[in-house]
């Protein structure tokens, strides 16, 4: 294929509405829900705030603009290889050192909503992403694979989204099988729509947390509270993930968009 004509029609269905741009992130702000961890084990990312500087007044006539105190991993944010013991010695693997190439390609949407809906526990395996490829196509090099549960229905209320009770958080995600297999695809990337990239229950795991430890270690990245998969394409999108260059940076809240083909 033509590259240059190739984005060439890309603009023009831009500008005609041939291809629509889904918004693939939540809202960032105080009441965005933010991982907690178990307190004798760790330190918890702090609250988001928005401070005010100005809004044309004694401090700003003619301007407004605020100050953020934000986490790196708040709300729809990317996971640098950095941010993992696994992926600690990737030159590559910070926010500021990523090549940009790789924020973006190919979407693979599969959809767990019905099974993330009847169990909040529920886990995508190697063999139900290889069903899904049987009937979708199947999963290239270099492309993004995120896994549909609607959890973003429950964004606006913490204690939902966490879904926490004695035993923890429960919340959807991958097996330990399904990130090697997906990584044998050799993927971009893995996201999920909870607030973060392994299950609830992902620390009981071997090794624990895997989406974290083999992805990272793998050099790979991940997606957590992406919202809208409701609105694309099994396949067929293009979804864009580029966290901010924060010097060293491990990870970063994004404007997830997604280029889906009209009709
Ligand atoms: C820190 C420690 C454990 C986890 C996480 C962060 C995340 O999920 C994250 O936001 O990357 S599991
Ligand atoms: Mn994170």
């Amino acid at each position: 294929m033509n590259a240059a004509k190739t984005l060439e029609s890309l603009g023009a269905l831009l500008a005609s509405g041939g291809v629509e741009v889904v918004d693939l992130s939540g809202r960032l702000g105080p009441d965005t829900p933010l991982l907690k961890l178990p307190p004798d084990l760790a330190r918890d990312t702090p609250r988001i705030e928005i401070h005010k500087i100005s809004e044309y007044d004694r401090d700003g006539p003619f301007w407004a603009w605020n100050w953020l105190k934000l986490g790196e991993h708040s709300g729809t944010h990317f996971d640098a290889p950095h941010h993992w013991i696994t992926g600690r010695d990737y030159p590559d693997g910070y926010t500021d050192t990523i090549p940009p190439r790789n924020f973006l390609g190919p979407l693979n949407v599969i959809d767990c909503s019905k099974e993330a809906a009847a169990d909040p526990d529920f886990l995508l395996t190697a063999e139900h992403v290889r069903a899904w490829e049987d009937t979708h196509g199947e999963i290239g090099r270099d492309e993004w694979v995120v896994m549909r549960t609607d959890w973003d229905r429950r964004g606006q209320d913490e204690a939902a989204f966490l879904n926490a009770d004695a035993a923890g958080p429960h919340s959807p995600g991958p097996t330990v099988d399904c990130i090697e297999y997906l990584l044998s695809r050799g993927v971009l990337g893995w996201g999920t729509q909870c607030i973060g990239t392994d299950a609830g229950q992902a620390g009981g795991m071997n090794p624990p947390f895997p989406a974290h430890n083999l992805l990272h270690k793998a050099n790979r990245y991940g997606l957590a509270s992406l919202a809208n998969l409701d609105r694309v394409p099994a396949k067929g999108a293009i979804l864009i993930a580029a966290p901010l260059k924060i010097v060293a940076g491990t990870g970063s809240p994004i404007r997830a968009l997604a280029l889906v083909p009209r009709g």
